[in-house]
């Protein structure tokens, strides 16, 4: 129906009637959807809920979905307000259900690759409640009134009015929603590209504004991974991967030692190399680290290299042999890619793998990504009971303890990647940290700095890892088994520096001085203490994955790191495009060089260039690989050679 604005004159409250009447289904969708976003909202964060704190962000990513329907006509704008509402309401329920398990949000990941559990399942059955359906409710009551609306004569406008008020209120709506992104991009600058805490994100800005985020995020990978790498690109990439590790022959150092032994990986969070073998007023901060480091292969100048994906970052490095993303984290950009990980080699070899961490099963997209990286089961928060809480959650007392019952219940031969927790950032869970301890740590005069409570913090952990591995070697499974830890990142933040500085006693520090303290434990611990001994070459957490294809022979095909064991160089390249080679360090953002001996810039030469230049382009290479799914083509490829053969 079609009715002219100017041919009658109206009054000005039966304009308001009008104007109401026409909006009518603006006004409901805008008013049903924000309730039911909030409601959402009071289940997810019951305690901090709070209207005004969400209040803006969820109405205007409502409104914006509101404002895409002004571009309508007039029954076709309520047709399409009816069917967000339904889109939008299954899609809270379908969040709620998956939360009620995983205290997490779904995401556009989780449906693509559907995700992992280790020793639990559920049924969406047990996990539904009929008070779900509430949020359907309207959908049917609307029927009959929508029918009704049909026929009520509203104004009809024009299109180029509609676009005009639709490009008004998009903005105002989209103005207020940006706002507010960045207001917690501010807050938790590396949250919205790397999405590591959905349910906090949900939690600040709504479900509607994460599905929004997540939905362009995963897109916008897709959109880069469509465009196509020229061939001869994909060839020279596939190349050079294919000699990076070429060189590794029948006799290298320990090729084989690991064969049909166990491997217990253990990524320790923020466990820095600065603590090993070090005291604080007499008290040793890491007595049993300290201890089995001389019971095992020890490497010392070992480096974190991870990116904006932290944790994460840590095991891509280690699981894949490739670098962290450019921008954004690896778990959650290219959960979608093919990769060649480690628990993908084991397989190979009919290995049971499981990756255990007693957190939420979402935290990362590890649910997602663990089964890229394919690992049979992943034994997360769900896996675990939640008895004792040190730190961020679990404790690694209690954590350390089930892992061992679980891994000592798997089947043999088998790879276990396991990830603490406890000794989390801001380490400020002093008297958890005093829970498990014989003896407490004094932090002296670091006592309630950050320092300081990371020395308790550490203490405490190193007390946790202890006990695990006596036990291990108690139970006999050592024997057979190789066992592997190293810390994922640092544990001071640049902010916190001059702490550590005091600590180590350095007055004029430099960007030297910063990388060296950039440096995490490394240890390999063989049946029988054998190989002991310490290694000095400059490694990474990139070199894991080469190292362990040597001990156990598995392909060393598509890598970009180094086996550790049979390496002469001590090439370890960062993200941020810095580098060393054992003997030069240099720092990208400030273009300097140093000598690792002396301390002291040195002038660039051409090969220290040329290295400069094999960083980046290996850097470019990993990022290749991931944003076009190389490894996808290069191993279908592969098979399909063996299969001709
Ligand atoms: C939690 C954990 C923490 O699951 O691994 O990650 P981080 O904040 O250290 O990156
Ligand atoms: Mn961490």
């Amino acid at each position: 129906m079609y009715i002219d604005n100017n041919t009658t004159k109206l009054t000005k409250s039966e304009k308001i009637k009008q104007f109401f009447i026409k909006n009518l289904d603006i006004i409901y969708f805008i008013v049903i959807l924000s309730i039911k976003s909030f409601n959402f909202n009071k289940f997810i964060s019951p305690v901090y809920f709070n209207y005004f704190y969400i209040g803006a962000a969820t109405i205007s990513a409502v409104g914006v979905f509101a404002s895409i329907a002004l571009l309508f006509k007039n029954n076709t704008r309520t047709r399409l307000l009816y069917i967000f509402n339904i889109v939008l309401s299954v899609l809270i329920i379908v969040d709620t259900v998956y939360y009620r398990y995983f205290k997490d949000l779904m995401s556009l990941g989780v449906v693509r690759n559907g995700f992992l559990l280790g020793g639990v399942g559920a049924s969406v059955k047990e996990l539904i409640k009929p008070t779900d359906f509430l949020y359907l409710l309207d959908i049917f009551i609307l029927i009959p009134f929508l029918r009704f609306y049909k026929k009520v004569p509203r104004i009809q406008l024009k299109f180029i009015k509609r676009f005009a008020i639709f490009l008004i209120v998009f903005a105002i709506f989209v103005a207020v929603d940006a706002k507010k992104i960045h207001d917690l991009d501010k807050e938790q600058p590396r949250l919205i590209s790397t999405m590591f805490n959905r349910l906090y994100l949900a939690q600040v800005l709504g479900p509607i504004n994460f599905h929004i985020l997540d939905t362009y995020n995963v897109t916008s990978t897709a959109v880069s991974n469509m465009q196509k790498l020229p061939e001869e690109r994909q060839n020279e990439i596939k190349t050079y991967l294919e000699n990076k590790n070429s060189n590794t022959t029948t006799t290298a150092n320990l090729k084989g030692a690991g064969n049909g032994k166990n491997l217990i990986v253990i990524q320790v969070e923020a466990l820095q190399e600065f603590v090993i073998n070090k005291k604080l007023d007499g008290q040793e901060i890491t007595p049993n680290l300290n201890r089995w480091i001389n019971k095992s292969l020890y490497f010392n100048n070992y480096f974190y290299q991870v990116a904006a994906g932290n944790t994460s970052d840590a095991e891509f490095l280690s699981n894949n042999s490739l670098y962290p993303a450019a921008s954004g984290a690896a778990y959650y950009m290219y959960s979608g890619d093919t990769l060649n990980s480690m628990a993908k080699e084991f397989k190979e070899k009919d290995y049971y793998t499981a990756a255990l961490h007693g957190y939420r099963e979402g935290f990362w997209n590890r649910n997602v990504m663990y089964k890229s990286e394919k690992f049979d089961d992943f034994y997360g928060q769900r896996a675990y009971n939640i008895n004792e809480n040190v730190g961020l959650g679990l404790s690694d007392k209690s954590f350390l303890n089930q892992s061992f019952d679980k891994i000592k219940s798997f089947s043999q031969p088998f790879f276990a990647f396991t990830i603490t927790l406890s000794s989390h950032y801001p380490y400020d869970d002093v008297n958890g940290y005093d829970k498990g301890t014989t003896n407490k740590f004094n932090s002296g005069k670091y006592e309630n700095t950050l320092l300081g409570d990371y020395l308790k913090g550490i203490h405490y952990t190193d007390e946790q890892l202890g006990m695990f591995l006596d036990k291990l070697e108690s139970s006999g499974m050592m024997d057979n088994s190789i066992v592997v830890l190293y810390g994922d990142h640092y544990a001071i933040p640049k902010n916190s520096m001059p702490l550590l500085y005091d600590f180590e006693g350095i007055k004029n520090p430099t960007d030297l001085d910063w990388f060296e303290l950039q440096k995490v434990p490394m240890l390999i611990h063989f049946p029988k203490d054998e190989h002991k001994g310490i290694n000095s070459l400059y490694t990474g957490q990139i070199d894991l994955f080469p190292t362990i294809a040597n001990l156990y022979n598995l392909s060393n095909k598509y890598m970009l790191g180094k086996d550790m064991l049979n390496s002469s160089t001590g090439d370890v390249n960062f993200r941020s495009g810095s580098f060393t080679d054992g003997n030069a360090f240099y720092v990208s953002w400030t273009n300097t060089y140093y000598d690792v001996k002396t301390k002291k810039v040195i002038p660039s030469t051409p090969a220290l260039e040329a290295k400069k230049e094999t960083t980046l382009t290996e850097l470019q290479y990993s990022d290749d690989i991931l944003n076009h799914n190389l490894l996808k083509k290069f191993l279908q490829e592969d098979s399909e050679n063996k299969s001709n053969k």
